[in-house]
């Protein structure tokens, strides 16, 4: 059985069971009761590879939180969408349910740091839970306590970043001239890293290739 049918399935005895609960109280208040909710680009090469981060890992003199928006780790289909968020230090991003089930989130930052471990439920319709990470940190492994095979990342950085989408391709918005290094992390690749220099008003091109293990 594929893991959307697993969804599904789970989704379904929920409401299943949910049915019989109310049934049962029913049934029992029936007896009980009386009758009556300027940058950088480039390509990740392997044949285009998605969910790298690529960020300044040296060089970078501005503040810590570049980014202005505010992202969303959604939890769609019992899978993590993106699979890999790429995020400031600080930066807010909401985590969303838009399945029929219950979640239960699970963010495993490495022991001893200051970014702490926690695991929030989410049951369909509750509402999304907006928070941040306080360090940097390459990377945070979520997985669901429900769902085993759900697996996701979060890769907290300092500055610049961007992400790679279903071609290889990331961009890089707001880093001025300038000589930077540039790394790229992938979940099971680990990581490389490229000297850079920015000129002004020019973008720069940086492509990383990953080769297979
Ligand atoms: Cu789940």
């Amino acid at each position: 059985m594929n893991k959307s049918n697993l969804c599904k399935l789970s989704a379904m005895f929920s409401a299943v069971l949910l049915l019989a609960v109310a049934a049962h109280i029913s049934q029992r208040a029936v007896k009980a009761a009386p009758p009556s909710g300027a940058g950088v680009t480039g390509t990740i090469k392997h044949g285009g590879l998605a969910n790298v981060v690529v960020y300044v890992s040296e060089g970078w003199s501005g503040g810590e939180s570049t980014a202005t928006s505010e992202p969303e780790f959604n939890q769609k289909g019992c899978q993590y969408q993106p699979h890999v968020l790429g995020l400031d230090v600080n930066q807010h991003f909401k985590v969303v349910n838009s399945d029929q089930t219950s979640h239960n989130i699970h963010p495993m930052p490495a022991p001893g740091g200051q970014n702490h471990e926690w695991n929030k439920s989410q049951p369909p319709g509750a509402p999304p839970i907006d928070t941040s990470w306080p360090a940097q940190e390459v990377a945070i492994h979520v997985k669901c306590n429900i769902h085993p095979w759900m697996s996701g990342y979060m890769v907290v950085v300092k500055g610049p970043y961007g992400v790679s989408d279903d071609k290889g391709s990331y961009k890089i918005d707001n880093l001025p001239a300038g000589n930077y290094t540039l790394t790229a992390w992938q979940e099971t690749y680990g990581t490389q890293t490229q000297k850079i220099t920015v000129a002004a008003g020019k973008p720069a091109t940086a492509n990383f290739t990953f080769k297979a293990k």
